[in-house]
């Protein structure tokens, strides 16, 4: 089934940076999956099209109103149950969600359907969680002035993995942390670039070795840099063995 992802947001043109350029791009061009975006200022009653207010207890800033957002999210609801989805996963993107993994990453490109709602201002009415399930997805503990664009790194994330959507299938499955490793070095033409030469193995031609060598630097890397990704991974014989190199070399320098 291909999947739909619906956004509320009150910035939808932002969404061309997704639609319009790269692997996303052409996946929604080829109809990999759909993306249709909602404007809660398409959902105001009043004549001002009001989308925020101060808000109660005082304070800076603005939060955004609950009304046109619950309409806008109904009516993201009611498009996909026209399409015989029933139960979409709503995810608010915000600092104070579930940290973003490549694990949810795939738990969620399983989903045929899936609306994300992206604030701005100070955030939305609480009261929004009590009328829907909105999952919170945080990509970082940083702030940016607005859920469009982690929604659309998000969009991204899931998109890329839709079969078809990398020209070459593989690559996917060879990304930094599809094995839960950081990713090893890239060197393309020219061989030598002011003096610095792409290491030898590289161009050996011997493809056992080649895949030893990136292992060992993935391991590496991972070591020195995220250790605690090691922690939360099995490892297998020669993966064992390797880092083990790699500790007594990080001793003897
Ligand atoms: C703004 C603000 C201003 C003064 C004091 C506290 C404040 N908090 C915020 C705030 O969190 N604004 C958010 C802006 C409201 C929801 C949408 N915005 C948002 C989402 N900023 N950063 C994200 C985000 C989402 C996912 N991963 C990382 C950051």
């Amino acid at each position: 089934m291909t999947p739909s992802y619906h956004v509320v947001s009150l910035f939808p043109e932002m969404f061309a940076a997704l639609a319009d350029y790269g692997v996303s791009g052409r996946a929604i061009r080829n109809g990999l999956c759909r993306l249709r975006l909602w404007d809660p200022r398409d959902f105001t009653l009043d004549a001002y099209r009001t989308v925020d207010d101060r808000p109660f207890g005082g304070g800076p800033g603005m939060v955004m109103l609950a009304e046109p957002l619950d309409l806008a999210l109904t009516a993201a609801k009611t498009a996909l149950r026209r399409e015989g989805v029933d139960q979409p996963r709503l995810v608010y993107l915000s600092p104070q969600g579930r940290k973003l993994d490549q694990a949810l990453v795939e738990e969620l490109t399983r989903e045929t359907a899936l609306v994300l709602l992206a604030g701005r201002y100070e955030g939305i009415d609480e009261r929004l969680f009590e009328r829907h399930d909105l999952m919170e997805v945080s990509l970082g503990d940083f702030v940016v002035s607005g859920g469009e664009l982690p929604a659309m790194a998000l969009l991204d994330a899931l998109i890329r993995l839709i079969p078809g959507a990398l020209g070459h299938e593989d690559s996917a499955r060879e990304d930094s942390f599809a094995d839960g490793l950081l990713d090893c070095p890239h060197y393309t033409r020219p061989e030598t670039y002011l003096g610095l030469d792409v290491p030898a193995i590289l161009r050996s031609g011997n493809h056992a070795s080649v895949a030893d060598w990136r292992l060992k630097q993935a391991l590496g890397r991972t070591l020195r840099r995220r250790p605690e990704l090691l922690q939360a991974r099995s490892l297998s014989a020669r993966e064992t063995e390797l880092l083990d190199a790699l500790r007594r070399e990080e001793n003897t320098e």
